[in-house]
């Protein structure tokens, strides 16, 4: 058992919960047209809260596009990060560097490489801080995760390589990723991997934690595969049902990670106060996604070229003549 305090469980579970409702209600906002699309996390939470939550101020977290549970521990604000799923800017409006939280990375598994390079960087400066990628199990059949993997052994840069396994890649399960267990494939590289509950927000922790610190100490790269599961679809775009049969899910609903660190708090005076918290702060960030600015549409053609080709200046004359 981690040395973790009471009071930590508590504030583990409040982001939690806060992480699952605000999920909910992004996929409901698409729904309603606020947001272009959204790749739902839930069940997922613990993986992302349990290993954010081990980083320190100084660390950086590069985030796939799944990953606004650590967004939410890393305190990054909500209504900047979800503009980017109204497509208003592309990769986020947030300050990255307010909150140590890298640009939200569409293109499968390309972050890694930036990880590495980050966490290279920051050796050079003297130590002392490491870096953290998240990627799903998709993204190890890409060939710039296995470069950043090398790369970050011959150098032992201080990264961690967390891999969500949720299972599913889009339609494409896991048996079809990989003949081998992930984690097994850190050892090529030189340096520690580990399988872990990933629905265990407790193992998370401690198992992140450990490898965070070995990384700050100079102690190199750890690979870690929290095996956890996807309980929604893909994306907004996306319908599970077409590729998975519902007694697959089941099972999994029954390891839902906010169940599991409830039981372990045994406290429901606590767990209904959090509902109603939670209720209260979704309200408010709906409230300020709906009155954030706007941009205008043809803010697209810009920041490119300078002297735009004729093509584009054609497209741009008739997005103003179809708007006007
Ligand atoms: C380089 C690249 N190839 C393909 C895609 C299309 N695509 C988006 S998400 C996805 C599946 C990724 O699965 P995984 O890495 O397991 O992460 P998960 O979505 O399950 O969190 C694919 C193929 C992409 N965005 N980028």
């Amino acid at each position: 058992m981690p040395s973790l305090r009471p009071d930590q469980l508590k504030e583990l579970y409040r982001l939690m919960a806060f992480t699952r409702r605000v999920d909910q209600e992004a996929v409901a906002l698409q729904r309603q047209g606020e947001l272009t699309a959204f790749p739902p996390l839930t069940g997922q939470e613990a993986a992302q809260v349990g290993s954010a939550y081990a980083l320190q101020r100084q660390d950086f977290a590069f985030p796939s596009y799944r990953e606004m549970g650590v967004a939410i521990v890393r305190g990054v604000d909500l209504v900047e990060y979800l503009r980017a799923y109204r497509g208003d800017w592309n990769g986020g409006l947030y300050d990255l560097y307010a909150h140590n939280f890298g640009p939200i990375a569409s293109s499968v598994g390309s972050h890694a490489l930036h990880a590495v390079g980050w966490a290279m960087g920051a050796a050079l400066d003297g130590g002392g801080k490491a870096a953290i990628v998240y990627f799903g199990e998709g993204a190890t059949s890409e060939g710039d995760v296995h470069e950043a993997m090398n790369f970050a052994g011959i150098f032992r840069a201080p990264v961690v390589f967390f891999v969500q396994n949720n299972q599913w890649a889009i339609s494409v399960p896991v048996a079809r990723q990989t003949a081998a267990p992930i984690h097994r494939k850190a050892e090529a590289y030189g340096f520690p991997g580990l399988r872990i509950d990933g629905n265990d927000v407790l193992a998370v922790h401690a198992a992140t934690a450990e490898a965070l610190e070995r990384a700050r100490a100079g102690g190199g790269p750890t690979l870690i595969e929290a095996l956890t599961y996807r309980l929604g679809a893909h994306s907004t775009a996306d319908d599970p049902t077409r590729y998975r049969q519902a007694a697959e899910v089941e099972p999994w609903r029954a390891q839902d990670p906010l169940l599991r660190l409830a039981a372990q708090i045994d406290d429901e005076d606590f767990t209904r106060q959090v509902v109603e918290e939670v209720e209260e702060r979704v309200r408010d960030l709906r409230t300020r996604l709906l009155s954030a600015p706007r941009a205008e549409p043809e803010e697209m053609f810009e920041f490119v070229y300078a002297e735009p080709p004729a093509t584009l200046a054609a497209q741009r004359e008739e997005l103003r003549q179809w708007h006007s």
